[in-house]
């Protein structure tokens, strides 16, 4: 027998394993195709950090517990290389981005290919390589086409460290998601794609797809659908209706004032006269969104006054900086009674509180709002309704309201006024403008479908198709300029261009795109790199999309996670391909911490994947990363728990050059079918941590001399965890041909694994009632079916009130009546 040692296994079973293509499917021929993919891994200059590891660890477990059921996975790997994070480093390191990210992308490679990750490496993406960003052109084309992009003038979120412009999911709590530093509003001309077109889809789609709890929740929230009614309200004096967004119309009888936005016209219209009201906005608008949420008593009147439409009462109308200019027309109706910010608001400015929605519909004494559903109350013929019926009548019966549904959704900024990334691939030019008649630029206007340079209006020609890809040239000063111009403004070989319409001189587009619009289409790429003309085939697009499994983190839910869906459903409206979810099935790992803290550079407590990989192995630090908690859970990661895993595997080892062909007895073949079970349905469900766990209870029923039979099916059952060892006893000291990636998953038997029976005694107020055999194992609630069953206790209970009752496991069950 052999010691143990895995460094030295593991590196001929990887070199094996790519010299026979295993885990290369056949893409076009394969019949039973399982796509299963893992987050885009962006290749960053720390190299891959234990998270990492413990995502895609997880994730190829489940390959290749699917490879062993049967079916033909593909498991591929690429780059996300583009984007500010490397181009920051870069300017840190003051090396080129280009020569980093090879350097990176390599040394990450090197780091996956230890892992033992059954990656089809022949299938590489790197978002950097214009053969890959050709096509991240090309989508923005289809989209632009199909108006799903376009270019406007618009507040952003600047942030002065990075120098540019982040989507709104990129800025958490008022700061810079990657740098922290507050982030500025900037008036910029920039690129959006409509995603809020898909806002209902998003929302809808939510309910049947089968994806982590927590993120579908979040996208929830993210994309914010609330149902109600525009409601406009008359002004007192000759000024506009005020016009409002509310969820709650069935409250409009207790609308006793309103607010306006510190940006709202008639705001500003108010500061022109009263002095309060100036410096009242002046202060509101220096501050940050998150500031002005914070302060939310703080307001003035404005001594206008606005007509409720449901009353004909008179209200006054308020400026606070709680109202959002930006969402539901910069106005609210306020109804202190039944809305909790308007309540503090009212008592703090001594405004009347009026109720008209009570839980009995009986008036009661408010010490906060109450804003629950209930009865109305002072709603004149609308007194006594539900509120959620009152809610429609109201709204039906009002001339001045209209049902309306809102999104918080915004719509994706993808401008960056940075280099590393791919040309935004439009053409601005000036001839073609003045070549339009009359007609089409009044088309052109209205959908502002043009731009202003200097001045001059520019009709936006977007790149041919064929001349794509739009190089990013090489640019020896690539550094952000600070202002609304990028780094490819100054590279005059690049702006300046031949009208691809009219021969003209032209500008081209210098922003180059997020680096989210690389990642939101990549799986897209993965199955069709082979392919020259197109983004992705069509035939193997059928055959492999959707994605079976798709595992990744859940701090992507509003970004990655949302932007790969919008693109989906465009492509699919496009009838570029047929379904409208890109993901079958998503699940959020959990995270790993160290003594239960999250591990960051700064706290110095991370661990590095290498480290553990030289020691211990890859196979032994896989199955301890699944083993120390759930994997959509987590856990805390500890060197000394490593050893049990070490010893674990060791023991298997051990045993496999000890089999014999005799038979397992009667007690290890039962042990064997319930540990098939148990694994096999763990797997399934992800919980790797109780699969292992299993399988070390099944090597410790074993007794005496071990049979081939009784211990086969386990080296199967570790292999996804344990892919090296598991391949080593198989072929090498078992003297198979194939890999054991090639047999099939163990199956159990159902009759085999029937628990032993023992006997439940029945207890009533702790006196014994008698006793009946039940199965091993069965649950409180089977345990209770049975004895009130079995008629042993009806003398006891019947008629009676069970208060409570007790179970102990395999022994009893007591009621207390
Ligand atoms: C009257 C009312 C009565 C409201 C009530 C709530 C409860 P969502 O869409 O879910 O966020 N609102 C509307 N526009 C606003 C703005 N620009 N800034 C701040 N608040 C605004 O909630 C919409 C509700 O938020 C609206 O319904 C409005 O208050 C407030 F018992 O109108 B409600
Ligand atoms: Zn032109």
């Amino acid at each position: 027998m052999e010691e143990y040692k895995p460094t030295q296994i593991e590196l001929k079973w990887q070199e094996e394993w790519e010299k026979e293509g295993l885990y290369q499917p056949d893409l076009k021929e394969a019949d039973d195709p399982f796509y299963n993919l893992f987050m885009f891994p962006y290749p960053s200059a720390e190299g891959l950090h234990i998270g990492n590891m413990y995502a895609f660890t997880g994730s190829d477990i489940f390959g290749r517990f699917q490879r062993l059921q049967g079916k033909d996975v593909f498991e591929p790997i690429g780059f996300d290389a583009f984007g500010i994070h490397s181009e920051n480093y870069a300017l840190k390191q003051d090396e080129h981005p280009k020569e980093l990210t090879e350097r990176t992308t390599s040394h990450f490679e090197e780091q996956l290919k230890k892992a033992g990750l059954s990656l089809d490496w022949s299938h590489k993406v790197n978002t950097t390589k214009p053969s890959y960003y050709q096509w991240t052109q090309w989508l923005f084309l289809q989209l632009y086409k199909n108006d799903l992009a376009e270019i406007k003038t618009a507040p952003v979120n600047w942030c002065p460290s990075c120098k540019t412009v982040l989507a709104d999911a990129q800025v958490i709590q008022g700061e810079c998601e990657r740098c922290d530093t507050e982030v500025e509003e900037k008036e910029l001309k920039q690129w959006f794609l409509k995603i809020t077109e898909y806002a209902e889809q998003l929302d809808s789609n939510l309910e049947d797809i089968d994806w982590s709890e927590n993120v579908k929740k979040i996208q929830k929230n993210w994309i914010g659908k609330s149902e109600g009614a525009k409601i406009e309200f008359k002004v007192e004096g000759d000024f506009d209706n005020l016009e409002v967004f509310t969820t709650r119309p069935d409250t409009i009888f207790g609308a006793t004032f309103m607010v306006v936005a510190p940006e709202h016209e008639l705001a500003q219209e108010a500061a022109k006269k009263d002095e309060k009201v100036k410096e009242y906005i002046n202060q509101a608008t220096n501050k940050s969104e998150e500031e002005r949420k914070e302060k939310e008593k703080s307001g003035v009147d404005t001594g206008f006054k606005a007509i409720n439409p449901a009353t004909g009462e008179k209200i006054p109308v308020w400026v606070s900086e709680f109202v959002l200019a930006h969402y539901g027309g910069g106005a609210i109706m306020a109804v202190p009674a039944h809305d909790q910010r308007d309540f503090e608001f009212a008592q703090e400015h001594n405004l009347e509180i009026k109720e008209v929605v009570s839980p009995e519909g009986e008036p009661q004494e408010l010490d906060e709002a109450y804003e629950e559903q209930g009865v109305l109350i002072n709603s004149e013929q609308f007194n006594d309704l539900d509120s959620k019926e009152a809610k429609h009548k109201i709204t039906d019966w009002l001339e001045e309201a209209k049902e309306e549904v809102n999104y918080k959704l915004r719509d994706w900024l993808i401008s960056r006024q940075r280099y590393w990334g791919p040309p935004i691939p439009i053409v601005y030019c000036r001839q073609c403008w003045q070549n339009k008649d009359e007609e089409q630029k009044e088309k052109a206007e209205e959908g502002v479908d043009y731009t202003v340079i200097d001045g001059d209006k520019y009709a936006i020609v977007p790149v041919p198709e064929e001349e794509l890809p739009v190089k990013l040239p090489e640019m020896e000063n690539f550094k952000p300029t600070g202002t609304a111009k990028a780094p490819l403004a100054h590279n005059d070989d690049f702006v300046n261009t031949e009208c691809p319409v009219c021969g003209a001189e032209a500008q081209r587009e210098t922003d180059v795109s997020d680096n989210f619009l690389d990642s939101a289409w990549y799986f897209f790429r993965y199955p069709s790199t082979d392919v020259g003309e197109e983004a992705f085939d069509e035939k193997i697009t059928k055959k492999w999309l959707p994605v079976d499994m798709y595992i990744g983190g859940a701090e992507h839910a509003c970004l990655h996670l949302m932007y790969t869906r919008f693109i989906t459903m465009a492509l699919h409206d496009m009838r570029l391909i047929d379904f409208e979810e890109p993901f079958d099935k998503f699940r959020a790992n959990g995270m790993i911490t160290r003594n239960g803290a999250k591990m960051s550079k700064s706290k110095g407590n991370v661990v590095n994947p290498d480290d553990l990989i030289d020691k211990y192995g890859a196979d032994c630090t896989r199955t301890y990363l699944m083993f120390m908690g759930p994997f959509t859970e987590g856990g805390d990661f500890s060197e000394e728990g490593i050893s049990g895993i070490e010893r674990f595997l060791d023991k298997i080892w051990r045993l496999s050059f000890k089999v014999e062909d005799s038979d397992p007895s009667d007690k290890e073949e039962r042990a064997l079918h319930q540990a098939i079970k148990k694994v096999t349905e763990d797997i399934e469900s992800l919980k790797y941590n109780t699969a292992i766990a299993a399988m070390m209870e099944y090597l410790n029923e074993l007794e005496g001399k071990p049979s081939r039979k009784a211990i086969e099916p386990l080296v199967k059952m570790i292999a996804p965890f344990a892919p090296h060892m598991a391949e080593e006893i198989w072929r090498e000291v078992w003297g198979n041909d194939e890999s054991i990636f090639k047999q099939s998953w163990p199956e159990f038997d159902k009759d085999l694994i029937k628990e032993e029976d023992f006997t439940l005694i029945i207890q009533v107020n702790g006196d014994v009632r008698g006793q009946i055999e039940a199965e091993k194992g069965i649950s409180k609630e089977e345990a209770k079916q049975l004895a009130l069953d079995s008629g042993k206790v009806d003398k006891w209970v019947e008629n009676k009130d069970i208060k409570k009752t007790v179970f102990v496991g395999d022994k009893l069950i007591n009621f207390v009546v």
